[in-house]
């Protein structure tokens, strides 16, 4: 059967090579099509800026906007919205002109630089050229996915900032050549690993960049209990990793008799001292992204989506579905606004009011806080529980959650794990493990769940004291085990930061990215030592003995 569609941007993706007929996810080939077409053009886009910014022409920052919202809308599970990404693509089109017409000498623009997408049919043509398998060579092919999906996630973390009033032109400028770099036949392979390092210094740059936009807003994440049960009031269930969308929402709820609850990857805003002011932030609803079907709907209310991970909705509560920021849906309201400007969320308001309170699922309190601010306050009880032996090991379990049934593995892992390890996690991983009573060193708890996805930058921060508290040369000489489930391309960018901070011997499960060919996984192996996962009990013997 020939191909309707190629993609294998997630762990997810069918028999672990790629989505040909239609994405696991759910996203149809045509869709796919426009978003190899809008990847095209942004890089496209990243070429004529990289050309202006050589030619010492100022490019305005709603540019490099552009490309991050263009890239954001292309990650798992973001946007599937077709009339969406061609819109998103007939601007970028127009930008790429008008951009065009500011070069001394377009010499040195590829031929890409002058196709304009006219209607629907024109950027549908154009899908061949544009996909990832126009690269025939499997390596090239392998590395400029690394990079492309490593982008994609350094650009959603970019746009978190950038709504808090933080952006870096160093990253916006890098991320505007190495989309051009992905363009340009001449790079080997050699050149391409290289181009994937420095992706992911440039991605710990980011994840500094948000965090410190994050606690500057917001304060630092502090240990918090949080409610997993329900008021009677409506409320107003908020998923996705936008800090900014939650506060417009909370500022707007104040006073109105509808409450506001976390879901997946917003869990964590509850740790931060200025959401800790609204009583009607109650408490997190539900787990991972994935298994919102059921839990949307015993929701009742209606619920945001400020970023991926939205999976279709049915039609039993597909009406209470609102979108914002990169993320779209057919069907679904979308709640319009840029970085910088104030969203009006009274549809969601008015319509929560509507609806009966949330059905209750759960009850009791989950723990989240521990970023690198809160860890270092507790640094004196960590640093004598590991000298005196009563903390054998650190265990980094940050990533993503999924619905492959193999990720029971890290429920298995996390609840035999021996009594003297501590997890570190940060991501949706956790919902695996999160509800366990893991109990605690020594007055620790055994697990620190440092926040979001983009928080393994604290997990960083909080190892690279751990090496210098312990006088040790190499930060691969601590007690610590990276055993990390991947699922979208946030994880990408937080696998390359991680590699580019020297870390080595990092287990990546449930499956090693589709994307990597042969070639190019063996030079993980050999330069850092990454492996997947085999059995709980193999694991646990091979790295605790
Ligand atoms: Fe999860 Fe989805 Fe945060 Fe991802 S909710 S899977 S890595 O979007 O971004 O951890
Ligand atoms: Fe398949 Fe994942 Fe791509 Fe969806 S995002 S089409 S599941 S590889």
């Amino acid at each position: 059967m020939s191909n309707a569609m190629f993609c294998y941007q997630c762990q997810e993706t069918a028999g672990n090579k790629g989505c040909t007929q239609v994405g696991v996810c759910g996203k149809k080939p045509e869709t796919s099509a426009l978003q190899d077409v809008l990847l095209y053009v942004t890089k496209v886009l990243g070429q004529i800026v990289t050309l202006l910014r050589t030619q010492g022409v100022t490019v305005e920052h709603g540019v490099d906007r552009m490309a991050t919202a263009n890239l954001f809308a292309t990650i798992t599970n973001a946007n599937f919205d077709d009339e969406m990404l061609a819109e998103r693509i007939r601007n970028t089109c127009a930008a790429n002109k008008a951009l065009t017409a500011q070069l001394n000498s377009t010499a040195d623009l590829s031929d890409a630089a002058l196709w304009q997408a006219s209607d629907k049919a024109s950027m549908l043509a154009k899908a061949g050229v544009a996909g990832v398998l126009h690269t025939a060579d499997e390596d090239i092919r392998s590395l400029r996915s690394l990079i492309t999906l490593g982008l994609k996630g350094m650009a959603a973390y970019a746009k978190h900032a950038d709504v808090l009033g933080s952006s870096d032109p160093e990253a916006d400028a890098f991320l505007h050549a190495t989309l051009a770099k992905l363009l340009d036949d001449s790079l080997s392979a050699d050149d391409l690993t290289a181009l994937a390092l420095e992706t992911g210094s440039m991605g710990v740059r980011v994840m500094a960049l948000l965090d410190t936009a994050n606690t500057s807003a917001y304060g630092h994440p502090e240990i918090t209990e949080v409610n997993i049960g329900v008021g009677s009031n409506p409320g107003i269930l908020i998923s996705g990793h936008d800090l900014r969308d939650l506060e417009m929402l909370l500022q707007q709820t104040e006073g109105t008799d509808v409450d506001v609850y976390t879901h997946s990857e917003m869990l964590p805003a509850h740790a931060y001292p200025a959401f800790k002011k609204y009583a009607h932030f109650k408490g997190n609803y539900g787990n991972a992204w994935w298994k919102q079907k059921e839990e949307f709907a015993s929701f009742n209310g209606p619920v945001l989506l400020t970023t991926n991970c939205l999976v279709p909705p049915s039609d039993n509560y597909k009406d209470r579905v609102y979108t914002t920021g990169a993320v779209g849906f057919p069907g679904c309201r979308h709640i319009p606004g840029e970085p910088g400007e104030n969203k009006d969320f009274s549809p969601i308001i008015d319509h929560a009011k509507t609806c009966p309170p949330p059905t209750q699922i759960e009850s009791g309190t989950i723990v989240t806080g521990f970023a690198h601010n809160q860890v270092f306050a507790l640094a004196d009880k960590v640093v004598s529980a590991v000298k005196s032996g009563a903390i054998k090991k650190f265990v980094v379990m940050a990533g993503c959650d999924g619905r492959a049934k193999s990720r029971t593995y890290y429920t298995e892992f996390a609840r035999n794990l021996p009594k003297d390890v501590v997890i570190l996690t940060a991501g949706c991983a956790k919902y695996r493990y999160n509800k366990l009573d893991m109990g605690n060193i020594n007055g620790i708890p055994r697990l620190l769940d440092a926040g979001q996805c983009n928080d393994c930058y604290s997990l960083a921060i909080i190892a690279l004291k751990l090496k210098e508290v312990f006088g040790l040369n190499d930060i691969n000489e601590l007690p610590l085990v990276f055993n990390i489930g991947w699922y979208e391309q946030k994880a990408v960018i937080v696998l390359l930061a991680l590699l580019s901070l020297g870390i080595k011997n990092i287990h990546l499960g449930p499956t090693l990215p589709a994307f990597l060919s042969p070639n190019v996984a063996n030079v993980l192996v050999e330069k850092f030592g990454i492996s997947g996962i085999t059995t709980v009990q193999d694991d646990l013997k091979a790295f605790f003995g």
